[in-house]
């Protein structure tokens, strides 16, 4: 039998558009002959709306938003579960290619674990994790995992003893500091500071996007990326280098959007090599993570590497640094998403066994 598959992307968020784009992607990916695919769209106002059972690859992202003639779910979100004839369509695995509605990540798992869906990729607490970039370092450090020295607070304590922080900045990590706030995704709300002026300029715009600061010491590095891909046995793609172009004249089909290009595999020794694959997977499990994360590090000129982050829901399209990646470890785009979908139901599998012996 044909698996279901439903893919829920659109939503109330700043990257709207590029989860329409990563849907259309993945219809392109998903071998009909094999799954059913149903998407399920959230319009930027936040309406739900459950599109037709797709023929076939979406040819634009217009299509994924179904025009006037779609099902608008607006009295219960879980009517997505609901066939057109009121029959129930048991998903096999549900995409989630969107953030929560409001930028706090873990919740659309969240859903999906009440209403008992298998989905693809992190649970709540890799999710949520993913989303707070204080709690990964955190348990990061808690891993073991070297990082670049970093301090954070939050704007009561600002408001209260401003002086106290700054000079805290300043005795833990030398200048430039980069300033952020913990809780976004993007690069919204992130500056560099070289003084203490400009140190607090820059809390100051941060403190406008999250109430939770975090101070990084900044460091000369090369921006190195890994992917895992698995549940309890996660596997490490080759390293990926994210380099910001100087030559304009000297890109080539790499080229992602003007300012930087994607290096595959990245030029790195043997042993640097391993030793990011090492620490991928152990940051992968420091967060808990299931299906997915990209891996993101700093080496510097003499090998030394700190793990910037993990990303539980990294850029997916075809020309995202997580697939290409993937792709020169010989896995092609389609092979990926279905080894997530396998990874997503044996990870829904064990999860149901454990509560059948409970009872
Ligand atoms: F479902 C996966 F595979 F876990 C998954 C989910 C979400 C992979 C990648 C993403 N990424 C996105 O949804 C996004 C980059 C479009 C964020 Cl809005």
């Amino acid at each position: 039998m044909k698996k279901r598959i439903g893919l829920l992307y659109g939503g109330k968020s700043a990257e709207h558009e590029v989860s329409l784009s990563t849907a259309r992607a993945v219809t392109g990916a998903l071998n009909f002959e094999e799954y059913e695919v149903y998407p399920i769209f959230i319009t930027l106002e936040g309406e739900w709306r459950r599109g037709e059972r797709l023929k076939k690859p979406a040819s634009t992202i217009e299509e994924l938003q179904f025009g006037d003639n779609a099902n608008i779910l607006e009295n219960n979100i879980t009517d997505f579960l609901i066939d057109k004839d009121g029959k129930s369509v048991q998903f096999d695995a549900i995409f989630p290619l969107l953030h929560g509605t409001n930028g706090e990540d873990g919740t659309v798992q969240g859903l999906l674990e009440v209403l008992n869906l298998p989905y693809v990729g992190n649970g709540v607490l890799a999710s949520a994790t993913g989303m707070d970039k204080v709690v990964m370092k955190q348990l990061f450090e808690i891993a073991g995992l070297p990082q670049v020295p970093y301090t954070y607070f939050i704007r009561s304590e600002w408001a209260n003893e401003q002086e106290a922080i700054l000079a805290r900045c300043e005795e833990k990590l030398d200048w430039p500091m980069f300033v952020k706030p913990a809780n976004l995704g993007s690069s919204v709300g992130i500056s560099k500071a070289t003084n203490r002026d400009e140190l607090v300029k820059a809390i100051e715009i941060a403190l406008q996007y999250d109430r939770k600061i975090v101070i990084e010491q900044g460091i000369i590095a090369r921006e190195i990326e890994l992917a895992v891909l698995g549940n309890d046995f996660p596997e490490v793609s080759v390293p990926g280098e994210i380099k910001p172009v100087t030559d304009f004249y000297d890109y080539d089909s790499k080229y992602k959007d003007g300012s930087t290009v994607l290096i595959i595999p990245a030029e790195l020794t043997e042993d640097t090599v391993s030793n990011l694959q090492e620490l991928a997977k152990r940051a992968f499990k420091a967060i808990d993570g299931s299906g997915l994360v990209r891996a993101d590090f700093f080496v510097t000129a003499d090998n030394s590497i700190y793990i910037n982050e993990v990303n539980t829901m990294p850029g997916f399209t075809p020309v995202s640094m997580y697939p290409l990646l993937w792709q020169h470890t010989n896995v092609s785009y389609p092979e990926l998403i279905d080894r997530l979908i396998t990874l997503a139901i044996e990870r829904f599998e064990e999860k149901q066994q454990l509560h059948y012996k409970k009872d």
